[in-house]
C-alpha cells in the first residue's frame, strides 16, 4: 500500500471537505485482483436492478459482499446478512477489498477502518444515482470509502441540505474517495454516465463503497 506521505505529496489528490478526500489512482495497483474478485462476487450474487420504496427501479445494478449487504424493495432500504435473491449469505469480502479500504481510509486520516459491508454498483451508459444521503448505517463515526473502476463519472458533492450548492467532481478508473465525520452525511449523487468505453472494462463503470453498517 502506498504511504501517506506519497499521497499528500501528489498534486492531483483533492480535498472536498474537512474530512473528504479524493485519492487519485490509489486503487490502480490492485485493479487485476479487484476485477477477479468481482467475477467471484457476481457469480455468487449477481448484479440486479432493485426497486425503491416509491416503486422506481434503479438504473444502477448492484450486489454486495461482506457480512452485511444493502438492499431496497417496496418496503424500504435496509442491510441484510442474506442475499434476498439467492437466500444465501452475501459473498465473503475478498482480502484485497478489505486491505484496500483500510489502506485508503488510513491515507485520508481514518485509522482502524474495518468495513463489514461493501456495496458494488454497476453503471451502464445512461445510469445515474440521484442526490441522496447514506443514512442506513448504524455508526456515522466510521468513514465510507469508495473505489471507481472503468468509465469516468461526474460525482455530485452537495451539502447537508438537499438544496445546498453542489460541486461536480470527475472520478476516473482507480480513483478512491474517502469521507467521514463532518462530511459523512452530505448529499451526493452521480450524473448520467456518458458512453466513453474504457480499455479494460468497456462500456461500464463499477463502484464499490465500503461501509461499517452494523
Ligand atoms: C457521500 N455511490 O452507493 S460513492 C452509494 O459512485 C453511492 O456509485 C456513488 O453514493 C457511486 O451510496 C458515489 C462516492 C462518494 C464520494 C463522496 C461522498 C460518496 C459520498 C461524500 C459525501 C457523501
Ligand atoms: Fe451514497
Amino acid at each position: 500500500m502506498q504511504s501517506l506521505e506519497l499521497f499528500e505529496a501528489t498534486a492531483q489528490n483533492q480535498r472536498l471537505g474537512a474530512a473528504a478526500m479524493v485519492l487519485r489512482g490509489f486503487a490502480l495497483p490492485h485493479v487485476p485482483d479487484l476485477m477477479l474478485a468481482i467475477v467471484g462476487i457476481e457469480t455468487a450474487s449477481p448484479f440486479r436492478h432493485m426497486v425503491m420504496p416509491g416503486g422506481f427501479t434503479m438504473s444502477v445494478a448492484l450486489t454486495n459482499c461482506g457480512a452485511l449487504g444493502w438492499t431496497t424493495d417496496r418496503r424500504g432500504y435496509r442491510y441484510t446478512t442474506v442475499d434476498p435473491d439467492t437466500g444465501e449469505p452475501w459473498p465473503v469480502m475478498p482480502e484485497v477489498f478489505a486491505r484496500l479500504a483500510s489502506g485508503a481510509a488510513e491515507a485520508a486520516g481514518f485509522d482502524g477502518f474495518e468495513p463489514d459491508a461493501c456495496l458494488v454498483n454497476r453503471y451502464l451508459p445512461g445510469s445515474r444515482l440521484s442526490l441522496h444521503q447514506d443514512k442506513n448505517e448504524r455508526d456515522y463515526e466510521a468513514p465510507i470509502v469508495s473505489v471507481s473502476l472503468g468509465m469516468p463519472a461526474t460525482f455530485l458533492f452537495g451539502g447537508h441540505a438537499r438544496t445546498d450548492p453542489i460541486v461536480k467532481v470527475p472520478l476516473h478508473h482507480g480513483d478512491v474517495v474517502v469521507w467521514g465525520s463532518a462530511d459523512r452525511l452530505r448529499y451526493h449523487g452521480v450524473m448520467p454516465l456518458r458512453d466513453e468505453p474504457h480499455t479494460l472494462l468497456g462500456s461500464q463503470r463499477i463502484n464499490f463503497t465500503f461501509r461499517k453498517a452494523g
